[in-house]
């Protein structure tokens, strides 16, 4: 058991996680049914029910429970995040991007459907996940809507994921210190955890501190997350090779255990995780804060 099972006896994790992301699960299914045109739907459900571990639309939840909202006002932007998140894995496994055969465990969606269709499942949902925040959200004011809509579309674009591919191809066997990765991973991973984070606090009624607050958490969370997956990466490879030292260790890569050595990497991590809980969520009402604190932790000791 954990420090976190000693803090909040009463509070289930697993069993948290679980029916959240059946719930989200069930609501993505219902947002694209299989209709006519049938190509196009089937492709964007192939890889928008592939299994996923739902962590951004989870968060969203959570983070609209934490100000006081009931889960029903975060859901449809929980499945909105998960629209983008699951659009930008789908072209960043395009040829002409990274050019993946695999995701989420099954063949990509362009190797499944073909290049052109991939572009086009999308490009279509991100168009859906603008359109299900407008049309499904409820029991939220017009304003908070829209303020929370204009924060998601910032995140997506131009000064958000979209440039993603062009910063972190540039900077691929360049020199890169830890400003320069922390730039490429807050573009990467961390803007659509913030987003997942603050749309949620702006639709369950935060205040504006409040919102700032959340945010600040997203980043801490986001900046975990990579550090995580770079450490994965390291340890993962180490596995399957049978050796002490993984691939990424020896490569010229921009990761974090290459700038810091693996176990300065673990210790960050384990450091960012404390911080952003004092800093943070010992704001907010601890019994409501549970499952954000757990989030935390799952995102800094997961295995994939
Ligand atoms: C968003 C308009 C728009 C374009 C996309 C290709 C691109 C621009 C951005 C790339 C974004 C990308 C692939 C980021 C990596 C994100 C990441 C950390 C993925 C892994 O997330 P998990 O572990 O995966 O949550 P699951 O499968 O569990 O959801």
């Amino acid at each position: 058991p954990s420090y976190l099972d000693f803090l909040f006896p009463n509070f289930h994790f697993e069993e948290y996680m679980k029916t959240k992301a059946i719930r989200v699960n069930r609501e993505l299914d219902d947002a694209v049914p299989l209709q006519d045109p049938m190509k196009i739907h089937e492709t964007m459900r192939y890889s928008l029910l592939a299994g996923g571990k739902r962590v951004r639309p989870i968060l969203c939840i959570a983070s609209c429970e934490l100000v006081g909202g009931d889960e029903e006002l975060a859901i449809p932007m929980a499945c909105a995040v998960e629209m983008i998140h699951t659009m930008s894995l789908i072209h960043d496994d395009l040829p002409c991007m990274d050019n993946d055969d695999l995701r989420r465990g099954k063949p990509t969606n362009r190797k499944v459907y073909g290049e052109e269709t991939a572009v086009l499942a999308g490009d279509a949902l991100l168009s859906l996940a603008f359109g299900h925040v407008a049309a499904k959200t409820s029991n939220v004011s017009a304003g908070r809507v829209i303020k929370a809509i204009a924060e998601l579309a910032s995140t997506v674009g131009s000064e958000g994921l979209v440039p993603r591919h062009i910063v972190d191809l540039t900077s691929e066997g360049k020199q890169v210190n830890l400003n320069g990765l922390e730039y490429i991973h807050v573009n990467k991973t961390s803007k659509l955890l913030e987003a997942a984070v603050v749309c949620a606090a702006i639709m369950g009624g935060g205040n504006l501190s409040e919102v700032e607050r959340m945010r600040n958490y997203a980043r801490c969370i986001g900046l975990l997350f990579q550090v995580v997956d770079d450490i994965l990466d390291v340890t993962k490879s180490s596995e399957e090779l049978g050796k002490t030292a993984g691939k990424d260790l020896a490569s010229d890569k921009a990761t974090y255990p290459n700038l810091m050595g693996l176990e300065g990497a673990k210790k960050f991590a384990d450091e960012l995780v404390v911080a952003m809980a004092i800093e943070e969520l010992s704001y907010f009402d601890a019994v409501k804060a549970a499952a954000l604190y757990h989030l935390a932790n799952y995102i800094a000791y997961r295995h994939n």
